[in-house]
């Protein structure tokens, strides 16, 4: 699939990148504790329905300095009132940032400190959003195609899931009105 030796490969936009090395699929049922309307989870899951949230094509390196690339395509669609999102991590590394560069859609990134700090940036054609390091990231595609963007990180970033899956992100982003609204999330939880 991937020619180590070939450092190219092309982004085809909800295609995700060619070549690429691994494909990650995030359904329903691998995040059922990551939305806000439990309810909206099971009763989606109990009928039968699974729905593809996002996949990442990704591209990794072994050595120290090296970078890894990743395509990420959340597709359109809400759980509830909630708009589609990655799981979001803190890197296992915290002195390692990324750079998210948007390709197709609309969306936004969320980012959060271990100190409370938050950020948010929208995420559409051409945009380049920095991670600080130390700043848990997760993306939400609040449009009505495909959110495409690529990621660019250190190899030896990591990925901590555990500490944001446990606290939440200090704010959700909710349809409200017809619109993408950013509110509270009422189970935040500060470390
Ligand atoms: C990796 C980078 C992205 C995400 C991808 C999926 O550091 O931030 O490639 O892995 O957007 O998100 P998550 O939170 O499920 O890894
Ligand atoms: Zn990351």
């Amino acid at each position: 699939m991937l020619d180590r030796g070939s450092y190219t490969t092309k982004i085809l936009g909800s295609g995700g990148i060619y070549p690429y090395e691994s494909k990650i699929e995030r359904y329903l049922s691998d995040m059922r504790d990551y939305f806000i309307d439990r309810k909206a989870v099971e009763e989606i899951l109990s009928s039968g329905r699974n729905p593809l949230i996002y996949v990442v094509y990704e591209i990794s390196r072994e050595l120290r300095g090296e970078l890894n690339v990743g395509c990420t395509v959340i597709y359109p669609g809400k759980i509830g009132d909630e708009y589609h999102f990655t799981k979001g991590h803190f890197h296992s590394n915290v002195t390692t940032g990324e750079v998210y560069i948007g390709v197709s859609g609309e969306g936004l990134i969320l980012m959060q400190d271990k100190n409370g700090a938050f950020n948010v940036g929208e995420i559409e054609t051409g945009t380049v959003v920095y991670v600080p390091p130390g700043f848990a990231h997760r993306a939400v595609n609040t449009g009505k195609t495909e959110l495409v963007f690529l990621a660019v990180y250190p190899s030896d970033a990591g990925h901590d899931y555990e500490t944001i899956m446990r606290t939440g992100f200090a704010k959700i982003v909710v349809e409200r009105g017809g619109r993408p609204t950013l509110i509270d999330n009422p189970n935040y939880r500060r470390i």
